[in-house]
């Protein structure tokens, strides 16, 4: 897979698809992978990304994003029946302005329960 020139192959993530660092996944076939957030928002926040080399929303191929889509989808409702949630929160952030930290694509799958708020 071809990196976009605005991708940076050391990212935290891409190191992660590589098995250079660490992470607990949750679902892995040979296109996404998902794993929990090392500084979770609300128990059972997970973050899917693909495992092309794509930046953001604005780099990806619109096949990866619906891929990525698709398993955003089913990690949101494993995460409702494993941690008994009454509705989900999906993030997904672009570029520094947008609230991206880290760059490569990512989308949040936040289990959410009724009156408890989202830690910031
Ligand atoms: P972003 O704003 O969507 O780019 O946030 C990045 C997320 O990646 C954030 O929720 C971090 O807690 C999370 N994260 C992680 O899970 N593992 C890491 O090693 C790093 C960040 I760095």
């Amino acid at each position: 897979m071809t990196a976009t020139p605005g991708y940076d192959p050391q990212n935290i993530f891409a190191r992660i698809l590589r098995g250079e660092l660490p992470a607990h996944k949750v679902y892995e076939d040979d296109k996404a992978l998902a794993f929990l957030d090392i500084m979770p928002r609300c128990p059972g926040h997970t973050l899917v990304i693909p495992k092309a080399p794509a930046r953001n929303i604005l780099d990806i191929a619109p096949e990866d994003l619906a891929y990525v889509a698709t398993i955003a989808k089913k990690v949101a409702i494993a995460g409702m029946k494993a941690f008994g949630a009454d509705g989900i929160t999906i993030q997904q952030f672009n570029e520094e302005a947008g609230g991206q930290v880290v760059f490569h694509l990512h989308v949040h799958v936040i289990p959410r329960h009724s009156g408890m708020p989202m830690k910031p």
